[in-house]
């Protein structure tokens, strides 16, 4: 059995971090047997000091990339295998556009936006003891800003990184068109990624964001999210 550790499901969506969505989305898909253990300590397990990560027949897997690969190779290209190459190319670089850029316009929108670090503050650090409930929460956010500088779109201004954001939503809208995944009729990884931070745009009101209103804009993005999380998530609705 596959054991996924993630931080756990808030209302219907199974986690707050896209990665380990994308994870559980690929496995719910997919169909493969697995199981979660939730907690915000698994970071602390974690071999790269992120989530999520798996436990599969005794080997550990950490990093969404690198367990979409293990277990597509593992189980004979279960959800890709029916892509061409071209696809299988237009995939990786749809992923990578969601990873490393569209992601990052997420965590600036729910961490450095002040009206949102509010709601984050109390959300995972609301149950902090005294002292530390004083100088953690900021020692944090202080690493998130740094990460972000360090990826590069933390120096842009908030209303540049939005543009930024927009400009991969309609990459991905256009890519989407009217169809009910990516490549058709049947689900790809790239659906699985693409739900990940979709899910965390659309269909969470806990944070606003701009960026958050320019996803709910594209009306097939919505359609899709929300097919997304009643045909694969109706568990948690
Ligand atoms: N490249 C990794 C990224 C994972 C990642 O950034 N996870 C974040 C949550 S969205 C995390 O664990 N952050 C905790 C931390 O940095 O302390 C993947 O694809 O799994």
């Amino acid at each position: 059995m596959i054991e996924l550790y993630n931080f756990g499901p808030r209302g219907k969506i199974c986690d707050p971090s896209p990665f380990c969505v994308k994870v559980e989305t690929y496995l719910r898909m997919t169909g493969l047997p697995f199981e979660t253990h939730s907690s915000p300590d698994n970071l602390r397990k974690s071999p790269k000091d992120k989530l999520p990560f798996i436990r599969d027949d005794g080997q550990t897997v950490a990093d969404s990339s690198f367990i979409i690969r293990h277990l597509e190779q593992k189980h004979d290209h279960m959800l890709d295998g029916h892509l061409t190459d071209t696809q299988k190319a237009t995939a990786h670089g749809l992923i990578k556009m969601i990873d490393e850029n569209l992601y990052w316009t997420v965590v600036h929108a729910r961490w450095i936006l002040d009206h949102n670090w509010v709601v984050i503050k109390q959300m995972f650090f609301g149950s902090l003891p005294f002292p530390l409930k004083l100088f953690v929460p900021n020692m944090v956010r202080k690493n998130v800003r740094r990460g972000i500088k360090g990826h590069g779109i933390g120096r842009h201004s908030d209303a540049e990184i939005t543009e930024i954001g927009t400009w991969d939503l309609k990459a991905l809208s256009d890519a989407l068109g009217d169809k009910e995944y990516f490549f058709g009729d049947r689900p790809s990884s790239l659906d699985a990624a693409a739900y990940g931070v979709l899910s965390q745009m659309i269909l969470s009101d806990t944070f606003t964001a701009p960026i958050f209103d320019a996803a709910r804009k594209h009306d097939n993005l919505v359609a899709f999210t929300n097919r997304i999380c009643d045909k694969y998530f109706a568990d948690l609705a």
